[in-house]
């Protein structure tokens, strides 16, 4: 399939060997409570991206292409997080700290779930990473080189964050990777502007983007 209007040149994908990987649509992010706000960030901008992720999520469903599904969660005893992390960015709560939905990154907390309208379905992947990155001391390379996986289609928060990291880490793996724009979002309008531009700048030196409708479209036809 050729993605015709993705830029900066148009993307070519076999459905059979595409992947679309959801960074991160958990409560903690995208729910007040969590800790998104916690870093003091507006969570409603997040939540606008909810009905185009969806309708993405439907369609793909719809063609049996793989489903991967990201939490940024930690352990209980927090053991996979560092220092470094832990203590980064004043935030009201720190990670491991109780919050409105639980303890805040902690695996298997209320606030660590996707949101309801993005839920996972028996026979999708669905990763517990502790880095911003997908990759990062997870089993999602093993298991996208055993799904014969080339190409990754990206949705999901935030844009600059754990989606820019994970399509980082993706591309340097031999990825060829897509970002659906409308269907991912930043606290900062402005960063999501700079790293859609800068990840499909310089010949698509991260990847390529396009518009949820472009693909759409496409799948339309399968
Ligand atoms: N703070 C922020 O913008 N993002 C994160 O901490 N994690 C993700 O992006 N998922």
């Amino acid at each position: 399939m050729q993605l015709n209007q993705a830029q900066p040149f148009p993307y070519n994908f076999d459905l059979k060997s595409t992947a679309l990987v959801i960074i991160d649509m958990q409560r903690d992010f995208i729910e007040p409570g969590g800790f998104g706000e916690t870093l003091g960030n507006d969570v409603a901008l997040l939540q606008a991206i909810v009905p185009a992720c969806q309708a993405v999520l439907q369609a793909w469903r719809r063609t049996g292409g793989l489903v991967v599904h990201t939490r940024e969660a930690h352990r209980a005893d927090l053991s996979d997080c560092p220092p470094a992390k832990l203590n980064r960015g004043k935030p009201d709560l720190r990670i491991g700290d109780m919050g409105a939905m639980g303890r805040i990154l902690i695996s298997g907390e209320p606030g660590n779930q996707i949101i309801p309208a993005l839920a996972p379905v028996p026979g999708e992947v669905v990763i517990d990473k502790p880095g911003k990155g997908a990759f990062y001391a997870t089993p999602l390379h093993d298991l996208l080189q055993q799904a014969g996986i080339t190409h990754l289609v990206f949705m999901g928060v935030t844009t600059e964050v754990c989606v820019q990291t994970s399509m980082r880490e993706a591309n340097d793996r031999g990825y060829d990777c897509l970002l659906l724009e409308d269907c991912t979002e930043s606290y900062f309008p402005q960063f999501k502007a700079a790293a859609v531009e800068m990840m499909r700048a310089q010949g698509a030196i991260v990847g390529w983007t396009a518009t949820s409708d472009q693909l759409l479209a496409l799948l339309q036809g399968c």
